[in-house]
């Protein structure tokens, strides 16, 4: 008997969750789909089947789950992410809040498998994933000294708000998300900005890359953006590796990795975009070309859904390799 919840399942993350799940088969016996008091006995349809949503409590928390994926933010995680541990569930947590803890794993299933010294595993930030995703083929063939991560980042990744603000400030109504108008224009600031100048964001692409390639001798600044598109962050990335390399061997390192995809040819005009990329499981690279002005340096074009495998993909995909080892 496998009971599974769904944390945030109204949510712009937690709709893709629930299609996740259909997509990568997930088998159980019960699913619950909770949110907050505000869509308390909404109706979604999960494989044909209707499911009413269940507000969150912390009654609820303590019922005994196997797995509960959760997207509703830092705070909804914080409270309730220990109260379903406590029950006997794994926890697969998609907000900041865990992430940098030192007993709780950040997992990319291509990359790094969890631990499992709590039962709460954290999913990494959506341009972190892609990023990482990118790099760590590098970082098997040449090793990776430094990376400048210079972000473009889509309105989905605030949610529901974000997606409102560019949608409706293109009819002149004035942001509520953000601190300006996304519509027409780009924004060098994502999340709060902290007492360095940095933005949380771009903390966490520093931070979230040093734990899940398990190496802090890797150099990683970041600059993160925010432009007025609805799916797929970009980030362009400018990778310092240990070793000499040449663009056909940087190219070959990646083609020889899972899900990602080399679209490369400059001159058919052949690049990723976010559309490209859009509602795709793999992350795109392009634009590989030599920095000439340090050296073994190469520029990155790394281009991801940041609601699939930035977001619930990664997390299913953490979960189905949960169940598929407890068989
Ligand atoms: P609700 O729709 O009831 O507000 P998004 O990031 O797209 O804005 O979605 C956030 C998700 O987190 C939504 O499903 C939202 O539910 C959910 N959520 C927010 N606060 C809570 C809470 N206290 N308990 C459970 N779910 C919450
Ligand atoms: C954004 N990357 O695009 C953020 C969304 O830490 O999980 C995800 C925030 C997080 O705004």
């Amino acid at each position: 008997m496998v009971k599974v919840a769904v944390v945030g399942a109204t949510g712009v993350v937690g709709s893709k969750l629930i299609e996740m799940l259909e997509h990568y088969e997930i088998k159980y016996d019960e699913l619950v789909l909770f949110a907050s008091k505000r869509s308390s006995g909404k109706e979604v349809s999960v494989g044909g089947q209707t499911y009413v949503i269940q507000e969150l409590t912390e009654e609820r928390a303590q019922e005994k789950f196997d797995y509960v994926v959760m997207s509703a933010g830092g705070s909804t995680s914080e409270k309730f992410a220990p109260l379903f541990e406590e029950s006997g569930a794994i926890v697969i947590d998609n907000s900041s809040h865990w992430r940098m803890k030192e007993d709780v794993d950040l997992i990319v299933p291509e990359i790094n498998k969890p631990k499992l010294k709590r039962k709460i595993i954290a999913n990494p930030n959506c341009s972190t994933i892609q990023s990482v995703v990118a790099l760590q083929p590098l970082q098997n063939k040449f090793g990776v000294k430094r990376v400048h991560y210079a972000t473009y980042q889509s309105v989905s990744g605030s949610g529901e708000g974000g997606i409102r603000d560019l949608e409706e400030g293109a009819n002149g109504a004035e942001p509520t998300t953000y601190p300006h108008p996304i519509y027409n224009n780009v924004l060098p600031h994502i999340d709060d900005f902290l007492d360095d100048g940095y933005t949380k964001e771009e903390k966490k692409m520093m931070d979230e890359t040093k734990k899940i390639l398990e190496d802090d001798s890797i150099e990683v600044t970041a600059t993160c953006v925010r432009v007025p598109i609805i799916t797929s962050h970009a980030v362009q990335m400018n990778v310092t590796l240990d070793k000499e390399a040449t663009v056909d061997e940087v190219k070959k390192a990646f083609e020889g990795f899972p899900h990602i995809v080399v679209m490369d040819n400059p001159e058919k005009n052949e690049y990723p975009t976010p559309l490209d990329a859009a509602n795709r499981s793999e992350i795109f690279v392009g634009r590989i070309r030599k920095d000439p002005t340090l050296l073994n340096t190469f520029h990155v074009w790394c281009v991801g859904d940041n609601l699939l495998k930035g977001a619930a993909q990664n997390t299913v995909q953490i979960l189905k390799s949960l169940m598929d080892n407890n068989n």
